[in-house]
């Protein structure tokens, strides 16, 4: 049986690149700048640029690689791991470095062919490198097997070699990118490069998805593994070539390898005319390590097959829309002749300049002109979402639909290659394809685990029934808690990495405190290491001993630092808040009646200021109106009493505004942000969540100087140094990139709404969630869902424990465990008993969610099965970091 299709991504996200979106203004002027041939457009002008060659994703493994390059001239550590890589993975002893695979085809025609000789093969596309030299390729292909294109006619390539004596036989692993050959047909031709003296040199650039067909459709295939399939394929050829930047998702580099000492004495004496010297071969020494990680890494199967099902897809979604199409090793190739029938002249030319203004996205012509009649859609591998790829081919399919609108070109200069063609053209009424997906590509990857149900189970136990005590490697999907854990930008990164260190004052806060300013437009910037920190300082600085703190729903750590500061904290959030059935809109916002009811009893005096959540977490991540922020700050200021906000995840309490409050629909959530801090004195944010970083936070003040004097004076003591907090450059300069990045409106969108998608795959079969969604998690209501349990036996916990066994995914409790008990030792017994499915940002996909789902309906289906749990050891404090449990027998 061939290993099934993969349900998500066998990885997840570890840092992106932005996507440009470019209006349809921006697209005509780059267009008509671009003189109507895209090649000339750059990626920042593009939305999705639909190429494969070096846009690939890296894992994190390969980016480390990139540190760790040996620049040594002579003899580099990483040309030492590249060609025993080779070795063991592709099964050739002797490997020559090149600095692509025009240096390797550059090597090997020096070494073996002479001006005027043909060579068979079964690819076209390597005519650009050779006729130019005055070699001819004869196409020996088999046209007729329907699944391996790429096959030799082998009597038709017999007669050629006899006729014409090559230099060599060529081969291409998925020829042009189109055409599979079998290793049935590989080795028969090696046979006959055998029997004639010739060499069969194979070109394993794509060697991954032409394995994968194998497996999938040659007899008897079906049970080898990728990499055993890839590695008796390149053995079959006597020299191999590969290009790093294809499967080995290196973005330059290449070698030549072989088990023959001769030709490969041969090469090392040309490279040093060409390329380099033997052992780096015009690459840099990261080059080779990232090529040689990325060689290792290619045929690990699920990662193949994760690839392929994104083609398999792409191509299908096309198809049925009856778009013309071939198939591509690594996308759709669209046959512009077709799809253009009008366009006699360069359609797949027009084809792509109708692409780009309808939609943004790229797709390119390549190579000699001549051959017009396609156009390819080349997936980058492992860089796009499913969800992305399906609105990619709706781009073209709405593209399709309008097709007789598109004109044709004017030719203005004529070359014989593609690149250098321009054009005149007119733009045409298309209609325009709006896309609403996740703003980036992916940029590198981090493999995530997975397990066996028996591996979980003894993983569960061993945790104890807590899925804080599990450890990262035996969770699959991770969707503990959203903090913390973002994929940073490649922006941010490099802000990261070019910031100066010191213990003063650096760029790095300047510009942090910049990005604090033009976000929130308060004027004084205290960072901290994380949120508590600067909820420590605000409740030190703020609360008199015996005061109150108003505040929407408590927060673990907030509540805390308020309580150890002398204060009290009293609950004003709006009944509706308690009741997760509940659909009222605003379940955030705080009840005046509440706060009034304070001042009146003891005054306003009494109440140190109002403690202000936005997204109100353990309400479910419940937003507050617009309305209800300035009714609070209005009443406030008539009485004196300061707002303090807890900023953590304002942004996404913005994004609900502009989602749910038809006067905000036109408004950017960065002017809503601004709008909704204008109704408050200060803030805490746990940087974690809405600043896109992995550590930091920051206490920040309006316009009080005295609150700012006394604070800093705290933050000397408790964090660092007044403008760092304990952080070190390098992160407060990511934080300020992450703050600007935040207030994207695409970004914002993408992260909220696939909390929604969630939720409705749940609600959809009945699982019972908190309503509304919220906007960083979706809370599943434990105590509906498991009505046979008493709240004292822990339903929430056990939960969570069920669906980490079931699936793999890791969520936490929120309910009685966290509650605690009160002074007489009883457990509270909160209104709320969930369990948290916290969306991380920017890490994971649809089809990630798409499997959570499926885990928590499995468990839904069996839940009147479930037991509950009792505590075998229970801490005095915040128990639910390291209780732990045991189940109840059946029938307790
Ligand atoms: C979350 C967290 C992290 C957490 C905290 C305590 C127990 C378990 C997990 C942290 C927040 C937060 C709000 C609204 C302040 C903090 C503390 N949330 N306010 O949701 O949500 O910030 O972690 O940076 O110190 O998993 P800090």
């Amino acid at each position: 049986m061939p290993t099934p299709a993969p349900i998500h991504e066998p990885h997840k996200v570890k840092t992106i690149r932005a996507i440009a979106f470019p209006s349809i203004d921006a697209r005509k002027r780059n267009l008509a700048a671009a003189e109507f041939n895209v090649f000339n457009l750059t990626p920042a002008q593009v939305g999705f640029d639909m190429v494969s060659y070096g846009c690939g994703a890296m894992t994190q493994e390969q980016l480390a690689g990139q540190l760790i390059g040996d620049e040594a001239y002579a003899g580099s550590r990483n040309f030492i791991t590249l060609n025993e890589v080779v070795t063991r993975v592709l099964g050739h002893t002797y490997v020559c470095p090149t600095h692509n695979s025009l240096g390797a085809v550059k090597l090997l025609l020096h070494a073996f062919a002479k001006h005027g000789q043909t060579l068979p093969s079964n690819a076209r596309g390597r005519v650009d490198l050779h006729a130019p030299r005055g070699i001819e390729l004869v196409d020996a292909r088999d046209h007729g097997d329907a699944v391996f294109t790429g096959n030799f006619d082998l009597a038709r390539l017999t007669a050629s070699v006899q006729s014409s004596r090559p230099p060599f036989i060529g081969v291409q692993a998925f020829a042009d990118g189109q055409h599979p050959i079998s290793l049935a047909n590989l080795r028969a031709s090696r046979q006959i490069a055998d029997q004639h003296g010739l060499r069969l040199v194979l070109d394993v650039s794509r060697v991954v998805e032409n394995a994968w067909f194998i497996q999938r459709h040659e007899p008897g295939m079906a049970d080898r593994s990728i990499a055993d399939i890839v590695k008796q394929f390149s053995k079959t050829a006597h020299v191999i070539l590969m290009d790093g930047a294809q499967d080995a998702r290196a973005n330059t580099g290449g070698f030549l390898a072989t088990d023959n000492p001769a030709d490969h004495e041969h090469f090392i004496n040309d490279i040093v005319v060409y390329e380099g010297l033997h052992t780096y071969g015009g690459m840099a020494g990261r080059t080779m390590e990232v090529m040689a990680r990325g060689i290792e890494e290619m045929c690990q199967e699920s990662g193949v097959q994760w690839l392929m099902q994104q083609t398999e897809r792409f191509t299908a979604r096309l198809r049925e829309a009856g778009v013309p199409l071939e198939r591509g090793c690594d996308g759709a190739y669209l046959r512009a002749d077709q799809f253009l029938p009008q366009v006699k002249e360069h359609p797949a030319h027009a084809l792509a300049c109708a692409l780009y203004q309808s939609s943004g996205v790229r797709a390119l012509v390549q190579g000699l002109v001549g051959h017009d009649a396609l156009l390819p859609l080349q997936i980058p591998r492992f860089a796009l979402s499913n969800r992305q790829l399906d609105q990619i081919a709706d781009a073209v399919i709405a593209l399709y639909r309008q097709r007789e609108l598109v004109p044709a070109l004017d030719r203005v200069h004529a070359d014989d290659w593609h690149d250098a063609l321009r054009f005149r053209g007119v733009f045409a009424d298309l209609a325009t394809f709006d896309f609403d997906c996740e703003p980036w590509m992916i940029h590198t990857l981090e493999p995530i685990a997975l397990t066996t149900r028996e591996q979980r189970e003894r993983a569960i136990r061993e945790a104890g029934w807590n899925t804080f005590l599990l450890r990262s490697d035996e969770v699959m999907i991770d969707l503990l808690t959203d903090s913390g854990t973002t994929a940073m930008s490649t922006t941010q990164w490099a802000a990261y990495d070019a910031a100066l260190p010191t213990p003063a004052t650096s760029d790095a806060y300047l510009d942090f405190a910049a990005a604090v300013r033009e976000a929130y437009g308060y004027e004084h910037v205290l960072p901290t290491h994380q949120g508590r920190a600067a909820e420590q300082i605000l409740s030190e600085v703020m609360i008199t001993p015996g005061q109150i703190v108003p505040g929407n729903m408590y927060f673990t750590t907030t509540k805390v630092h308020q309580e150890y500061a002398g204060g009290e904290f009293v609950d004003v959030i709006v009944d509706e808040a308690h009741d997760p059935t509940s659909h009222f809109r605003w379940k955030g916002n705080i009840d005046l009646a509440k706060v009034d009811a304070i001042v009146r009893e003891h005054g306003a005096g009494k109440i140190a200021y109002i403690s202000f959540e936005l997204s109100v977490n353990l309400a479910g991540g419940q937003p507050v109106s617009m309305d209800n922020l300035r009714e609070v700050y209005a009443y406030t200021r008539k009485h004196g009493i300061a707002v303090m906000f807890d900023a953590t995840r304002a942004v996404e309490n913005a994004y609900m505004i502009q989602s749910f409050d038809p006067r905000y629909a036109n408004t950017h959530v960065k002017d809503i942000l601004r709008e909704i801090m204008l109704y408050g004195d200060g803030a805490t944010v746990s940087g974690k969540k809405d600043f896109l970083i992995n550590i930091g936070g920051l206490l920040t003040y309006k316009d009080n100087a005295e609150w700012a004097r006394k604070s800093e004076a705290k933050l000397r003591i408790y964090e660092g140094g007044v403008r760092d907090g304990g952080l070190p450059a390098a992160d407060l300069a990511a934080m300020a990139q992450g703050i600007r990045e935040m207030t994207d409106d695409r970004y914002i969108r993408a992260r909220v709404e696939q909390a929604r998608r969630l939720a409705d795959r749940l609600k959809a079969v009945g699982v019972p969630v908190v309503e509304p969604t919220g906007s960083h998690a979706v809370f599943v209501d434990a105590r509906r869902f498991l009505a046979h349990l008493d709240q004292e036996q822990f339903p929430a916990q056990r939960l969570a424990g069920e669906i980490y066994l079931e699936s793999g995914v890791r969520v936490m409790e929120r309910g009685i465990v966290s509650a605690g008990r009160d002074h007489d030792g009883n457990n509270y017994h909160p209104a709320l008993e969930l369990v948290r499915l916290t969306l991380s940002r920017r890490v994971y996909t649809d089809d990630h969610l798409d499997e959570v789902a499926n885990g928590i309906i499995r468990v839904w289906q069996r839940r009147e099965r479930i037991t509950g749990l009792r505590f075998t050891y229970e801490p005095k404090d915040l128990r639910f970091f390291q209780g732990r449990f045991e189940p109840l027998p059946a029938g307790a």
